[in-house]
């Protein structure tokens, strides 16, 4: 309590705090990541490294059509990959010769790093650097002069390319590579190698205003998937932890699950950042030209991320001419439109707020108002030793809203651990949601659209009195749903959407649907590889499409082995066609060898290539790294068809697509897995076929 004419001291800060380069990062809220590298050319994942840099060839590279569709998509800006685990450097480095000073595109004069400078500058956006730690190419890899190379590379992209946000530094090593040719694995002590406190201190002094990310920060942490989601509680503090007792956490070397959530009370202020392709993979591939993310699956993640007061990092792929495709740009502009049309007005503009505690009774410096001005350090606070205050909202007017904003003012720390949000209906206080870790930013999007005139904030758990900035209501547009196409196992298709008013078209021929389409009025069968497009369309409003790419059905295929080994996980689970079933090998003896799953489908295909879906439970365990395919017409002669790793695989388990270099005629698929990213037995979710021509439009 306050007494009369003895104002408190200014409410202290709590625990952890973050750096004004840390302020500015929240405050960015969403930037992209740009992938292009020989991977581009050569529809891979992660380059081996001894890939000729004349690949290299983007003739119409377009660096402002690549940040002006971030720009649309509401990106504040962008991380250039200057030099992926291939080890080629996008611009004239002195460091080696694998750069795109070996590339034919402009002579070898081009610097690509320069360009995108140049277009952010125009732009408004701000930019950082990626630069591998892991170097697939360098014949020094592994070696303490390797690390030199390193910090000089990173010294060079400080140094020209004026002043930037981030530096991201990568955890991921996957051991072998070109290496100058040596062709070996070298795995380094994740743990010291690169001596990362030390390059921490090049990064501060050449770039002070840059935050540093990693899978330990310091400064941002990396949020532990791929998915483009923090946890539903996420805290912006964190102490990451080392995988093995006794060692210190590093990059690539931490409980990198643990970050998802953070750490409540954790020594650091690290928040998360989520990145997540806007493509399943990083780098462009012709195949994934269908699978751009939509719109609406955008504005899902940025609630997950930006929502739960994580950044979001969203993986743009330029094509091999060096521009986005269309379906790329269009999806950013549509998910740039939402979020505008979103957070355009306040709702709460006018309310008057009413706290049941205000501190030392200053309503000027302390009291509720603050929560609606655009400032968002301002503060409502109470006085210390009120923990679990009240607010009440009274709108001018009855207002329709699906979106709740809360922010703290996170220069006094991270405090409020939890909240409740009720509105008045139908003469009742009623609670319409809960939060927790509120933080630097809190969207709350309710399952449905609530109309009042009245809410009612209850902070439920918080250590200290709280110091909470913003309030916002906020109402989405409507938006209707893309319709949901499932295949049973028999090739049954089925479309439904949750609009019933609206009716569905659908193409089966790659086209894109329109009212002239088919119209879906039962359910139709496709037991062939295929793929339907599908749209719901009403008087005024069209969904967007929605599109699911389909192998041939696999009711004739059998398992010739191998032998059950984990009853649990039977081989039939790799063909079942249900993702959340396995296969797994059980343990195999000795330790890492290969283990051989046999698939007759029934009947000769033209062949052109394999999937395999590592299991999607969350674990990677028994996730493949390296395979070996081949293809036989009887059973017994086998025609090698295609060896080579699956890279990323860990970090991203989506469907990996094997594409033969030249198509097979063949019945029997034998899939040998000859390495794993973890644990000593191999799991598959599900091999399947790409059996027909594939279209390589872009
Ligand atoms: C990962 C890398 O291995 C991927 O290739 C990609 O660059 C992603 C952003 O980070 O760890």
């Amino acid at each position: 309590m306050m007494i009369f004419g003895h104002a408190q001291k200014p409410l202290q800060p709590y625990g952890a705090l973050p750096s004004e380069a840390q302020l500015k990062w929240h405050e960015m809220e969403m930037y992209c990541i740009i992938h292009f590298s020989t991977g581009t050319y050569t529809d891979k994942e992660w380059g081996y490294g001894d890939e000729n840099p004349a690949l290299i060839n983007p003739s119409k590279f377009d660096a402002q059509q690549i940040v002006s569709a971030a720009k649309a998509g509401g990106f504040r800006g962008i991380i250039v990959v200057a030099k992926h685990h291939d080890g080629l450097c996008l611009w004239p480095t002195e460091t080696t010769d694998y750069s795109i000073k070996k590339s034919p595109w402009k002579n070898g004069k081009a610097d690509i790093v320069k360009e995108y400078r140049k277009a952010c500058e125009k732009l408004g956006m701000k930019m950082g650097i990626y630069c591998s730690p892991w170097d697939r190419n360098s014949a020094l890899y592994g070696t303490p002069e390797y690390v030199e190379v390193y910090r000089m590379q990173l010294k060079e992209l400080y140094s020209n390319y004026g002043d930037l946000f981030i530096s991201w530094h990568d955890g991921a090593n996957g051991g072998d590579g070109y290496y100058g040719n040596t062709r070996e694995p070298r795995r380094i002590n994740r743990e010291s190698y690169y001596d990362w406190p030390a390059t921490w201190a090049i990064t501060r002094k050449m770039q002070p205003g840059a935050v540093i990310f990693g899978d330990v920060g310091p400064d941002v942490r990396w949020v532990g998937n791929e998915e483009g989601h923090a946890g539903e509680t996420c805290w912006a503090t964190y102490e990451p932890q080392s995988p093995e007792e006794g060692k210190q956490p590093s990059n690539g070397f931490s409980k990198y699950q643990m970050a998802t959530e953070g750490t409540r009370n954790g020594k650091y202020w690290m928040p998360a950042e989520c990145d997540v392709p806007l493509r399943p993979g990083w780098f462009y591939h012709a195949h994934e030209n269908t699978r751009v993310k939509t719109p609406t699956e955008l504005l899902d993640l940025y609630y997950k991320s930006v929502g739960r007061g994580a950044n979001l990092d969203l993986g743009l792929s330029p094509n091999p001419d060096g521009q986005l495709n269309h379906e790329d740009v269009s999806a950013l502009q549509q998910f740039g439109k939402i979020l505008k049309r979103t957070f355009a007005v306040n709702l709460a503009e006018g309310a008057v707020l009413q706290a049941d505690n205000v501190r030392d009774n200053n309503l000027t410096q302390y009291g509720p108002q603050h929560l609606l001005d655009k400032d968002r350090y301002s503060y409502w606070t109470t006085d210390d030793g009120v923990r679990t205050p009240q607010l009440t909202v009274t709108l001018p007017a009855e207002k329709t809203f699906n979106v709740i904003r809360l922010r703290e003012n996170i220069k006094l720390g991270q405090r409020i651990e939890a909240c409740t949000i009720e509105a008045f209906l139908n003469g009742n206080w009623e609670n319409i949601a809960s939060a927790t870790s509120i933080g630097p930013n809190r969207l709350i999007r309710l399952p449905k659209r609530i109309t009042t005139d009245k809410i009612r904030l209850r902070i439920t758990q918080s250590p200290v009195a709280v110091a909470l900035s913003d309030f916002g209501l906020y109402n989405e547009p409507q938006i209707m749903e893309k319709p949901v196409i499932q295949r049973n196992p028999d090739g049954k298709i089925t479309l439904s959407s949750g609009v019933p008013s609206s009716a569905l078209f659908y193409t089966v021929d790659g086209s894109d649907p329109t009212l002239k389409s088919m119209r879906y009025r039962k359910p139709f069968m496709l037991t062939g590889p295929g793929t339907v497009k599908a749209v719901s369309i009403d008087q005024n409003d069209r969904s967007e499409t929605a599109i699911l790419r389909f192998g041939p059905v696999k009711t004739g295929w059998k398992m010739m082995g191998p032998e059950v080994d984990d009853a649990a996980h039977p081989p039939v689970y790799a063909i079942d066609d249900d993702p959340a079933t396995f296969w797994s090998s059980g343990p195999v003896q000795p330790s890492s060898s290969p283990a051989t799953l046999m698939i007759d489908t029934g009947s000769q295909q033209n062949l052109q290539g394999v999937t395999y879906l590592p299991r999607q439970d969350g674990h990677s365990d028994g996730t493949i790294s390296h395979y070996r395919i081949e293809i036989s017409n009887d059973g017994s002669h086998w025609m090698p068809a295609a060896e080579r790793e699956f890279s990323n695989i860990k970090a991203n388990p989506v469907e990996q697509q094997v594409i033969f270099k030249k198509p097979f005629a063949g019945r029997y698929i034998r899939f040998t897995a000859v390495g794993v990213v973890s644990g000593n037995a191999y799991t598959v979710a599900e091999i399947g076929v790409i059996s027909a021509p594939l279209s390589h439009r872009k």
